[in-house]
């Protein structure tokens, strides 16, 4: 594996899963192959468990880990090519890269959307200009359009918590007070459809995501109708795609509330964390035996092991 950015960059899911699957088992098992390799991992935005958990993923594979909060401590990145860099950029996004690949054996990059340009958050510049001009494997930590990491971590979960083989995952829209980016939806829906399983999208209208992720899939307005049945609940907001960036805090009676789930097939719920309680999902529901929340985030140090065990191993 060369990158990590997409599921494009898997070439079977099943036996990546099963990968997951021996190294949650035995995770200290391939600890020789990460020796006197470096992973650098670099943030344009918080996080919490992409931090630590891909910290920890690398540390169980013996790798060193150099962790930059790259927009705060690091020069202001120019991203074009060929500007007279007179302004506010400081360091050209070429020799950044070309740099960090001569000290790293692994580069992870995050970078969330803009949510003001959408034909730039959606060439997804930041990732690919690194993918460009290192010379090294490139894993996404959330670019402004994906989020792969998490997305092979929630089919991991779920799959160790199904019961049945026709098992309905439902993918909600949630109500928030900001703006956030597509990309944990957009990977979502991107890694499920390539499972068994049937998945079901609804949002309210004006919240459709892109069709270039949700052609053939279907979509429904009615939260209520779609929740029907449904074995896991994975809610999630985003803002608006078609009016890009739109916040829709009004559809408050999208919130997941213990009422909702009673629809469901006893369903578990997801979610990705960062959460606002009582607003995406209330009390308790997140704090059911249903709730799958901790358990995702789990998962995440083993998904990030894996795909990083797969880079090395693929190196050799
Ligand atoms: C990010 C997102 O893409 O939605 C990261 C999720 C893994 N979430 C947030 O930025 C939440 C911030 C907030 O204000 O709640």
């Amino acid at each position: 594996m060369k990158k990590f950015t997409s599921i494009n960059d898997v070439e079977n899911l099943n036996e990546l899963i099963a990968l997951s699957e021996k190294v949650k088992q035995a995770p200290f098992d391939f600890k020789s192959i990460g020796r006197n390799k470096t992973i650098g991992l670099l943030f344009f935005n918080s996080s919490l468990r992409t931090r630590l958990s891909t910290q920890k993923a690398a540390t169980n594979l013996g790798m060193t880990v150099m962790v930059m909060n790259i927009n705060n401590d690091g020069w202001s990145l120019e991203l074009e090519d060929g500007t007279r860099m007179n302004a506010d950029t400081q360091e050209h996004i070429k020799e950044a890269a070309g740099v960090i690949s001569q000290y790293c054996d692994v580069i992870g990059v995050r970078s969330f959307a803009s949510l003001k340009d959408r034909i730039g958050d959606y060439e997804d510049e930041i990732i690919n200009k690194f993918i460009k001009y290192t010379t090294v494997p490139v894993i996404s930590l959330e670019s402004a359009i994906l989020h792969p990491l998490q997305s092979l971590a929630d089919v991991i979960t779920i799959n160790e918590n199904k019961t049945n083989n026709k098992t309905k995952v439902v993918l909600t829209w949630a109500p928030h007070p900001k703006a956030l980016p597509q990309a944990v939806a957009n990977s979502f829906v991107e890694w499920v459809r390539e499972t068994e399983m049937e998945l079901i999208i609804t949002n309210p209208k004006g919240f459709d995501l892109a069709t270039r992720f949700t052609d053939g899939i279907k979509v429904m307005h009615d939260q209520d109708i779609a929740l029907k049945e449904a074995d896991f609940v994975y809610a999630k907001n985003w803002s608006s795609y078609d009016d890009y960036g739109r916040i829709g805090i009004e559809f408050d009676d999208w919130t997941i509330t213990e009422e909702k789930m009673k629809l469901t097939n006893n369903g578990k719920f997801m979610h990705c964390l960062p959460v606002r309680r009582n607003v995406v999902v209330s009390d308790e529901v997140i704090d059911s035996t249903n709730s799958l929340v901790l358990e995702q985030a789990n998962n995440r140090t083993y998904a990030a092991q894996t795909v990083l065990l797969k880079m090395l191993q693929d190196e050799k």
